[in-house]
């Protein structure tokens, strides 16, 4: 477990959303040049305009019908997908072949993973075009399929590119999920749908079955991940080690990793749902409390302190507010968090609220024996600290965009 300090959920209650980005490469480039939409797209590592040497980092889905695909030789994809320039007949297949521009492709993966911090607390990206949320503390199954497909159409209106999103209670079924229905899929996997989905794939489909197991498995009569799920575990212990029992696990749906920010976290924070939506703000106001004081117990624990300190609306359906409010420097200080929270919930008195959340961010991780707003406002009296300014909070919340601008510095990177 990171400093994130997110308490973990039985695994039946996790959402975990796996998002893969298709084609990642050919889409960036389909991105920077739309007339690529919907035509064969190659690019090339070590690969140059014109050439032929190098091979395949990843073809678009039209150029796979022509079985051009990720790690063949260039050479030979141009044997099955001609150069589109190369041939004056459109109506023959033909491929765009573009070379490798990584830098570019980061830049792109940086605005899908802005939008995936946007949406979501815990966020661990995994590879240049994947990665894994848990959004447990934001919302329950019955909103998993608007929430995925929202997020599917936000990736592709902020950052330009298509991606898969599969939806499970846990990280190994989730990507099995997102791979299921590629290009452009959105596969939900409920709790009670995990086994069924599951039991037809075949065993390589499963984390941590590669294709010399699958083979073994073969050998000992298991095709299907259904047919692992049922196999004798001391078996599958005797023949593969430890590793015999995660696969095992796996294939029958249980899969304990959790899902874990890289590095230190860049918020602390915990969150509410009530039962039913309230409108009692005396209700609201003692959870708030109670939030309030449950991170900063956390906070003073860890040595923690905070700059910024804010809140988390849900209004019914869905909607997301976040008000925030930032100090000139780093505190840990409970009654001003308290403080903070209560009013900043004051706007929205009267108003229906199904779930609330306290969060402190701009996090230093050092011990410090200047961790209260007084301790503070003593130090930039000192004539010794002549930067030391005056940590007042500054100002009241900003404008809405403000808010959510400073939404998005909560969240981890
Ligand atoms: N990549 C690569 N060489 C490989 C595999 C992948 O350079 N052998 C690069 C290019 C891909 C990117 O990594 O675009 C992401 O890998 P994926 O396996 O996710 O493949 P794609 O995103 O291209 O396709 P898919 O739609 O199957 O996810
Ligand atoms: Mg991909």
């Amino acid at each position: 477990m990171s400093d994130g300090g997110r308490p973990r959920v039985p695994s039946e209650e996790r959402i975990v959303l796996h998002v893969d980005m298709d084609c990642f490469y050919a889409s960036c480039e389909r991105r920077r040049e739309p007339e690529l939409q919907n035509k064969p797209v190659v690019v090339g590592m070590g690969y140059e305009a014109g050439e032929s040497h190098g091979a395949v980092a990843t073809a678009s889905y039209e150029a796979r019908e022509h079985d051009v695909e990720s790690a063949q030789a260039i050479s030979q994809a141009l044997e099955r997908l001609p150069r589109a320039e190369n041939t004056d007949d459109s109506a023959e297949p033909a491929g765009h072949y573009r070379p490798v521009d990584l830098a570019y492709y980061e830049s792109v993966s940086e605005e899908v993973k802005d939008v995936l911090h946007e949406v979501a607390d815990t966020v661990r990206a995994v590879s240049i075009d994947e990665a894994y949320l848990d959004v447990s503390d934001r919302l329950g199954w019955e909103g998993a399929p608007v929430f995925a497909r929202n997020l599917k159409a936000r990736i592709h209106e902020a950052a330009g590119v298509p991606a898969s999103i599969g939806v499970a209670p846990n990280m190994s079924t989730a990507k099995i999920a997102s791979d299921y229905d590629k290009p452009d899929g959105l596969v939900v996997v409920a709790p009670d749908e995990v086994r069924s989905f599951l039991a037809p794939l075949a065993t390589e489909t499963l984390h941590g079955v590669g294709p010399v197991t699958a083979r073994e498995l073969r050998s000992m009569g298991i095709e299907t991940a259904g047919e692992l799920a049922e196999a004798d575990r001391h078996r599958l212990v005797e023949r593969f080690g430890s590793r015999g029992g995660t696969v095992h696990d796996h294939a029958r749906g249980h899969d304990d990793r959790v899902v874990e920010p890289v590095g230190n976290p860049k918020s602390l924070s915990n969150e509410s749902a009530f039962t039913e939506a309230t409108d009692s703000f005396d209700h609201i106001r003692d959870r708030l409390v109670a939030l309030a004081e449950e991170v900063t117990t956390r906070t003073s624990q860890r040595s923690v302190l905070y700059k910024t300190i804010g809140i988390k609306v849900v209004t019914p359906p869905f909607d997301v507010h976040t008000r925030s409010r930032s100090l000139s420097g780093p505190v840990d200080d409970p009654p001003l968090v308290e403080r903070i929270a209560l009013d900043l919930i004051e706007e929205f008195e009267g108003r229906p609220i199904r779930k609330l959340g306290v969060r402190v961010s701009n996090l230093s991780f050092v011990e410090a024996d200047q961790s209260s707003l007084e301790d503070w406002e003593r130090s930039a009296a000192e004539p010794n600290d002549p930067g030391g300014a005056s940590p007042q909070p500054d100002g009241g919340p900003t404008t809405e965009n403000e808010c959510d601008r400073q939404a998005s510095v909560f969240e981890f990177l």
